[in-house]
């Protein structure tokens, strides 16, 4: 009732006055709640903030690319600590044109690097510290990675970002180091003059700040002034450790920033939002106007937000605040941010990134898409692939437009997002009839967030079939853009309804379009007996380009063809048709849809676990048994008890002595609990005499929880196996397994 009436009253005031008319209130990228502000104002207000232009460009660009680059990928690791040597980082090669030319292909628009991450080496030439390329055998120390990446974004047409991790792991733990070295809190000048390194950008500022800050500023004065235009600002909020009570002085960092990168956007803080996972899942509602406790422009700390919903009506109610926060989902085209090696680190398959395409980009928010070059400076052959592979599927789906020659309103229909026909109450549908009859199964809708916000709440799809409205599809929320995916129809009239809106909304584009869909990704298991089980994959998000259970939905032609010593199937490969035993095998498996070839699934099994015992547990949580790690089932996990230590361990009887060359940890996913990222491993061979063989480490396991493979340095002979944790991360103190393999 509330809506109709908000809806209505809006609607008087705005019916007449078409697209010209501006709006009831100004609009602004923040928005106070007064606190005579009833629900419906509030709703009023939440339907009048806009992105800010840099915000708007940000949405734009649609699909970017993220760079994880430096000592990790040379000692692959996910998260360094700040003691490597830079001569590990021993770079022959750097191709960041052919990194361009991969992202371009795959129609990206910006690309973000980590010239800093977490351990604290800087990939350019920085007059700050020693600890970065300069002190690399690279082009003798002279080389600079982002200097080298700028020079190629520009020749290719590409904006560029920067990520500079606020976390530092090397200026925590060297005796010189800089943060949270307590120093005093004064008035300096940024940047610091460095003789002989002189700037050509005259600015300066002046800040009281401590060491640490003043290092960042410095550092960001360096990056925001000598690489060309800036376009996004990255600071993550992730500590491996923090020290002495380091504080970050965000507002001056903002300062130096919307000077000197006047175009950039920030991330993190108050202009884009994490999307709240590193696994590519979307939200089914994903509104940028949320809510906030104080004035997101004057805040120094933004927390991430991790909920499904942050900003339905109810969310609104409780604000002080009404924000634009646009949400980027980042993911990694690879398991894990930095590049390990081509062989147990599995790539994304062009499914499940075109899927994440269509959910990210046709969902309100920006795909930030992770592709880290390998030791020899470029992208790897199958990284490359799949880009090109995506971006084809992008260009045939989206590049042209099934309703270009349609009748219905011009405005949104010219593919022109700056002029758009404003819906009412009494209006509040568009109808669209094609020429001759077409066949679709995606449509695109965008409002005109720029002028009028995030209005629409939920609308519907219809084609007209044999006399008939059908329903294609229907979702919540619009704002930038909205792409439904639908099973396919063929029509000549297709009607938009908005069933629920904040107030009149602005429609500024729709467009029908046909995505050739392919054969299905296809999921690889095995049961506790052995017996290996290949099926179209089924998850929350994986391969369901209708909305549907992609196996109900198979061609009957399709057929499934394995491997299991790791080389690509064929047409000649095995049928599968069931279940077959399976040990100790790299098993690839491919779907064909008569000659089409759908992508690769892989994985490695390790030993069968049939004959596997527990033997001891430190303890188990209450429906958590240790024989839950062994089960091969994911989604159940041992979980120790919680208590003082971090220690914990697993004993297991492998029934007969094996040679083993390494292990795989899958950690729980359930929360963020028990997630082993230090520990050790132990053999016996009678179970009573141990000998400790190797300490393994797993870094960023809470953020990205997925399998981690460790290998030994030589192989191991034993019968029974210990592991035991020595610290959890997140500083958690229960251990848990969700699965342990072990390879020959
Ligand atoms: C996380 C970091 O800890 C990861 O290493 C990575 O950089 C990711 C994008 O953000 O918080």
């Amino acid at each position: 009732m509330k809506k109709i009436f908000l809806f209505a009253f809006v609607a008087i005031a705005l019916f007449s006055c078409k697209q010209e008319e501006a709006s009831l209130l100004a609009t602004s990228s923040t928005i106070a709640i007064d606190s005579d502000d009833s629900k419906d104002s509030i709703i009023l207000k939440a339907a009048h903030v806009v992105p800010t232009e840099n915000q708007l460009q940000a949405l734009k660009n649609e699909f970017i690319a993220f760079i994880h680059f430096g000592p990790n990928t040379f000692t692959r690791k996910e998260w360094g600590n700040g003691f490597e040597d830079p001569k590990i980082f021993n770079l022959q090669n750097l191709d960041t044109d052919q990194w361009c030319k991969a992202m371009k292909a795959a129609g990206m628009k910006m690309v973000i690097i980590t010239v800093k991450h977490h351990d604290g080496f800087v990939l350019w030439q920085s007059r700050y510290t020693k600890h970065g390329i300069m002190s690399t055998p690279y082009q003798d120390g002279k080389g600079d990675i982002l200097k080298e990446l700028s020079k190629s974004c520009q020749k290719h047409g590409l904006k560029l970002g920067v990520y500079l991790s606020p976390a530092d792991l090397y200026q925590i733990e060297n005796a010189e180091g800089l943060y949270g070295n307590l120093s005093e809190y004064s008035d300096r000048v940024i940047p610091r003059p460095i003789e002989g390194r002189p700037f050509k950008n005259k600015k300066t500022f002046t800040f009281n700040v401590d060491d640490y800050n003043e290092y960042f500023l410095n550092q960001l004065f360096e990056l925001l002034t000598e690489y060309g235009p800036i376009h996004e600002v990255w600071f993550d909020g992730a500590h491996p450790k923090r020290k002495g009570g380091q504080k970050y002085n965000y507002l001056a960092w903002k300062e130096l920033i919307s000077e000197l990168a006047p175009k950039a956007v920030i991330f993190g803080k108050q202009d884009i939002r994490w999307c709240g996972n590193e696994a590519g899942a979307t939200r089914d509602t994903e509104w940028n106007v949320v809510p906030y406790e104080t004035n997101p422009h004057e805040m120094n700390r933004f927390a991430d937000i991790m909920e499904e919903d942050i900003g339905s009506r109810e969310k609104l109610y409780d604000a002080k605040y009404l924000h634009y926060q646009q949400a980027e989902t980042n993911t990694s085209i690879r398991e894990g941010w930095f590049y390990r090696d081509e062989d147990s680190q599995k790539v994304r398959s062009a499914d499940d990134v075109f899927d994440i395409y269509e959910r990210s980009v046709g969902g309100n928010s920006t795909f930030l898409l992770n592709i880290p070059p390998n030791r020899d400076g470029k992208f790897s052959p199958e990284d490359v692939r799949v880009l090109e592979e995506v971006g084809q599927r992008i260009t045939e789906t989206y590049q042209s437009n099934l309703f270009q020659s349609a009748k219905g309103p011009k405005n949104v229909l010219d593919g022109n997002t700056a002029s758009y026909e404003l819906l009412t109450p009494t209006s509040n549908e568009i109808i669209i009839n094609t020429k001759t009859p077409i066949t679709v199964n995606r449509l695109v809708l965008q409002e005109a967030i720029q002028i009028y916000g995030e209005r629409i709440e939920k609308h519907l799809v219809q084609a007209r079939v044999d006399g008939e409205w059908v329903t294609l599809a229907q979702a919540t929320n619009v704002g930038y853009k909205r792409i439904l995916r639908f099973p396919e129809v063929t029509s000549d009239q297709f009607r938009i309804q908005i069933l629920e809106s904040r107030a009149n909304p602005a429609v500024s584009n729709i467009s029908a379009h046909y995505y050739n869909t392919k054969p299905p990704q296809l999921e690889i298991s095995r049961s506790k007996e052995g017996l290996l089980m290949i099926a179209p994959k089924q998850h929350d998000f994986g391969w369901k380009p209708h909305g549907e259970n992609a196996v109900e939905n198979l061609n009957s032609k399709t057929e499934i063809r394995y491997t299991t010593d790791g080389s690509v199937p064929t047409k000649n490969s095995k049928l599968y048709s069931e279940p077959v035993p399976v040990a100790s095998a790299e098993v690839k498996a491919v779907a064909f849809d008569n000659e089409e070839m759908g992508s690769v699934a892989a994985k490695n099994f390790g030993l069968l676990k049939n004959q596997w015992k527990i033997v001891q547990a430190d303890s188990e949580a209450e429906d958590h048994g240790a024989n839950l790690a062994i089960d091969e089932d994911p989604d159940t996990y041992w979980q120790s008890n919680s208590g003082s230590r971090q220690k914990h361990h697993l004993e297991i009887d492998l029934g007969s002595e094996k040679t083993l060359s390494g292990f795989a940890y899958t950690p729980q996913t359930a929360h963020a609990d028990g997630m082993i990222e230090v520990g050790s491993i132990s053999i016996s061979s009678n179970g009573t005499d141990w000998k400790k063989v190797e300490d393994f480490e797993f870094g960023n396991l809470i953020n990205d929880p997925v399998t981690r493979r460790h290998n030994f340095q030589s192989p191991i002979t034993a019968k029974f196996i210990r592991i035991e944790s020595k610290t959890i991360a997140g500083d958690h103190t229960a251990a848990a397994i969700a699965e342990l393999d072990f390879f020959e």
